[in-house]
């Protein structure tokens, strides 16, 4: 037979969120910005054999910033369209100019992550055209900036970091606004869409360490829309 205050008796927890407030599995750092910590981490085998095939078609290079400097952060790209780096600017292309043949496309691994990450933090129907691939080895960097050679803003940027850990940067809208810094591991995912699109961030100098994915290496898949959605 039950009491009337029979309920008070079940094990409520007193902090119902202790458990999960230490490491988020799902963080909104801002409006519009969302971190899914080991989103990637079931889909990483997939992942590493995408980079092979990638990477053997479009090999990773350091390219030239406007201002005549070698960055840091070798890069690739795979999609229908590549950022690239030259004397004349940045800018998106189909052609890899260093093979100039179009980009290796994007693997359907790479696709349904993207798409899967964008819908868990709220963004639904987001098909990018566009990963550029990052690998930072211990004391690159990649200073503070804005993604904006997009044509389309409306779309999310999605991003998954792999292998040795970094330090992320992370800003306002101004370029001097005060950032804050989040360690970015591992299978961590992050979309930024909406009011956060146009942050400034940047990545500090990455420290030596090792990880069994891509050994002194820290990978970093970044998805765009670089066409306008309505130009498909
Ligand atoms: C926040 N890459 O490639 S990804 C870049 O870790 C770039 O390699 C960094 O910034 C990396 O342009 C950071 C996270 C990221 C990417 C784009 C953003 C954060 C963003 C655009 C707006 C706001
Ligand atoms: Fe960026």
């Amino acid at each position: 037979m039950m009491r009337p205050d029979d309920g008070e008796q079940m094990m409520l927890p007193l902090f119902p969120d202790a458990d999960t407030e230490r490491l988020p599995e799902r963080e909104e750092l801002c409006p519009g910005a969302v971190l899914l910590r080991g989103f990637a981490l079931t889909r990483e085998a997939g992942i590493l054999d995408a980079l092979h095939v990638i990477t053997a078609e479009a090999p990773f290079r350091h390219m030239i910033t406007p201002g005549g400097f070698c960055m840091s952060v070798a890069m690739t790209n795979c999609g229908s369209y590549g950022w690239v780096s030259d004397l004349t600017g940045y800018r998106y292309d189909a052609i890899d100019p260093e093979s100039g043949k179009p980009w290796p496309s994007m693997p359907a691994v790479f696709l349904k992550l993207a798409h899967e990450a964008a819908a868990s933090a709220g963004f639904e129907n987001y098909v990018p055209d566009a990963c550029l691939v990052n690998r930072y080895e211990p004391g690159a960097r990649l200073s503070l900036h804005q993604d904006r050679n997009e044509r389309d803003f409306s779309s999310p940027i999605v991003s998954v970091s792999l292998g040795i850990p970094a330090a992320f940067l992370w800003s306002g809208l101004r370029r001097k606004d005060r950032p804050v810094r989040i360690p970015l591991m591992h299978g961590d995912v992050m979309v930024w869409g909406g009011p956060a699109r146009l942050r400034y961030h940047g990545v500090l100098p990455v420290k030596e360490s090792s990880h069994s994915f891509a050994g002194r290496h820290r990978i970093n898949l970044t998805f765009r829309r670089a066409a306008s959605s309505r130009q498909g």
